[in-house]
């Protein structure tokens, strides 16, 4: 199958080209950027594409006549704060852009990677724990506003156009990759710089509580939905659900491989209000219902298989900034 990915170079793109590599597919990763070193191991031919122009947009589409779109490019919530003009471009116009190009050219499916970022506290009270998938949204960043916008588009052009959207809200995923901007990127410090320096102090209280997943979970889901049935789906966009520890309960498991590693919490007000913004838990019945989705890695497997690979990462020299 053609596959063309948006935002190819960040964290989710790291996985899954390899993955759709090794599958036999025929892969066009495609990211502002070139293709950073670190995915140099993930194959396809990269070019470059900047989602915030249609006419470039339209033009690489039609040279590649992609069947498959993973839209992956994203500016994420706390880089969003710090640039909600970006967040603006490349999440909202990228997002219209790459559905014009996907009903223009008759692209078989696309795929929307939506987020938790997508909630926020109603005016009525609390999120409902677990948070379903229909409640009000009241998002409270930029990226969780043009992440709203972008699933009622994926709706908007399946029903209008027949572009077939479908997506998942991703939890804070964790994975042996550079994060980008986001609020979540503590739980994946709390792996790297377990490993590097032994000690670690989270922008996040101890207590807070969002829901996360491990990278291959994410990847593996992404695929699944892909391939689904049209007929079995009953929605277009989807919760998925994995794990929800506490900050420092991912400590405690992060100490069973790394027994000397040191762990404080220094709660930064921009990122902290964020997370107490999002859900502490997802319910994903209908996902697991219609798709059969079901997460494989709870806290201790993904530690498990984690700090190994954050072990390699470091030792292969890959440069990662504590934000
Ligand atoms: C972020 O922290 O902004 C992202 C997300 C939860 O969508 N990782």
């Amino acid at each position: 199958m053609r596959i063309l990915l948006t935002g190819a170079g960040g964290q989710i793109g790291h996985d899954l080209i390899g993955t759709l590599v090794a599958a036999g597919h025929e892969v066009t990763p495609t990211d502002l950027a070139p293709r950073p070193p670190s995915h140099a191991h993930a194959g396809g031919e990269w070019q470059r594409l900047d989602v915030t122009d249609a006419a470039a947009v339209t033009k690489l589409f039609t040279e590649v006549r992609p069947e498959l779109v993973f839209h992956l490019a994203a500016i994420l919530s706390a880089r969003g704060e710090a640039d909600p003009r970006l967040a603006y471009d490349v999440n909202q116009t990228g997002t219209w852009n790459v559905l014009e190009a996907c009903r223009a050219l008759h692209v078989g499916r696309l795929i929307f990677t939506s987020s938790i970022a997508v909630f926020g506290p109603p005016p009525s009270g609390p999120l409902p724990d677990p948070t379903p998938d229909d409640v009000p949204l009241h998002p409270t960043t930029m990226y969780g506003v043009t992440k709203v916008s972008g699933e009622l588009l994926c709706a908007y052009y399946r029903a209008r156009h027949g572009v077939d959207c479908r997506g998942v809200r991703f939890p804070g995923l964790i994975s042996a990759a550079m994060p980008g901007g986001g609020s979540s990127d503590y739980a994946l410090f709390m792996y790297v710089d377990g490993v590097r320096k032994g000690a670690y102090e989270a922008f996040a209280r101890a207590d807070t509580r969002i829901p996360l997943m491990y990278m291959p979970d994410g990847v593996r889901a992404l695929l699944e939905l892909a391939m689904a049935d049209r007929e079995r789906l009953t929605r277009t966009i989807y919760n998925i659900a994995a794990m929800s520890p506490r900050a420092d309960e991912i400590a405690t498991s992060v100490r069973r491989l790394l027994p000397d590693a040191q762990f404080t919490y220094k709660p930064e007000a921009v990122r902290q209000g964020i997370l107490d913004s999002w859900p502490k838990a997802l319910d994903d019945a209908a996902a697991r219902r219609d798709w059969g989705w079901a997460h494989a890695y709870d806290l201790d497997a993904m530690t498990d298989d984690l700090v190994p690979r954050v072990r390699r990462m470091l030792e292969l020299g890959a440069t990662l900034n504590t934000h």
